[in-house]
């Protein structure tokens, strides 16, 4: 059985998109983070860096949206759905994924937490925050400026690890976002697969 601890942010809809575009039953347990559910005993017993999103597959507690991904790849991608079968493929999906998780998601993930800082805002944060995602939007841009319609050639974990954080500033027509037709064009298109709005539901 297939449980999904997780909340309404980027890195837990990760995990539902994977879980949709797999066709998996899976049950959703959401975790309040405003409330500090994930610092709770039984939480931390699965993940003990108290974060969401947990994936309990049969009591195995994967933790770690990138090793969410990548196991579910492993065991229930027969069809290489979202990780493909050819080795060169799949590591360069590996490494788009891991690119995700060094570039995209902490440097958006601290610029948005600067900008909701009550007070009086660090705006030398701010600026090194914002110009590193802007750079990072950038280099995507490049890479599917040969017209690739995914990061790799099939669609794959490494979409699924960057759409829902470049969704929000796409969603807000931040100028990271719309002065990069390529990463615009892209995001509509995963914007457009019924697993990924299935996925970014997740929890409802
Ligand atoms: N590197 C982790 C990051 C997970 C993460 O930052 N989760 C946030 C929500 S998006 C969280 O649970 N924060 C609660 C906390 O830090 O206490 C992953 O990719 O799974």
């Amino acid at each position: 059985m297939l449980t999904l601890y997780t909340a309404e942010t980027p890195n837990g809809r990760k995990a539902s998109i994977a879980l949709e575009e797999l066709g998996l039953d899976y049950e959703v347990r959401p975790i309040q983070l405003a409330e500090e559910e994930q610092k709770l005993d039984w939480f931390l017993a699965k993940n003990p860096n108290h974060k969401i999103p947990v994936l309990d597959d049969d009591g195995q507690a994967i933790w770690e949206s990138g090793a969410i991904l990548l196991h579910l790849a492993e065991k229930y991608d027969g069809d290489g759905r979202i990780l493909s079968k050819d080795s060169a493929q799949r590591m360069e999906a590996i490494q788009y994924a891991f690119f995700q998780t060094g570039g995209v998601g902490p440097n958006l993930g601290r610029l948005g937490a600067a900008l909701r800082k009550e007070g009086e805002k660090n705006q030398e944060m701010i600026d090194i925050f914002d110009a590193e995602f802007r750079r990072l939007v950038g280099v995507l841009d490049s890479i599917l400026s040969d017209g690739r319609e995914y990061l790799t050639r099939d669609y794959s974990i490494g979409d699924i690890m960057h759409y829902p954080w470049l969704a929000i500033p796409f969603q807000m027509n931040m100028p990271h976002i719309t002065d990069h037709p390529n990463v615009l064009a892209w995001l509509e298109r995963i914007a457009a697969r019924p697993a990924v709005q299935r996925g970014m539901a997740v929890p409802s």
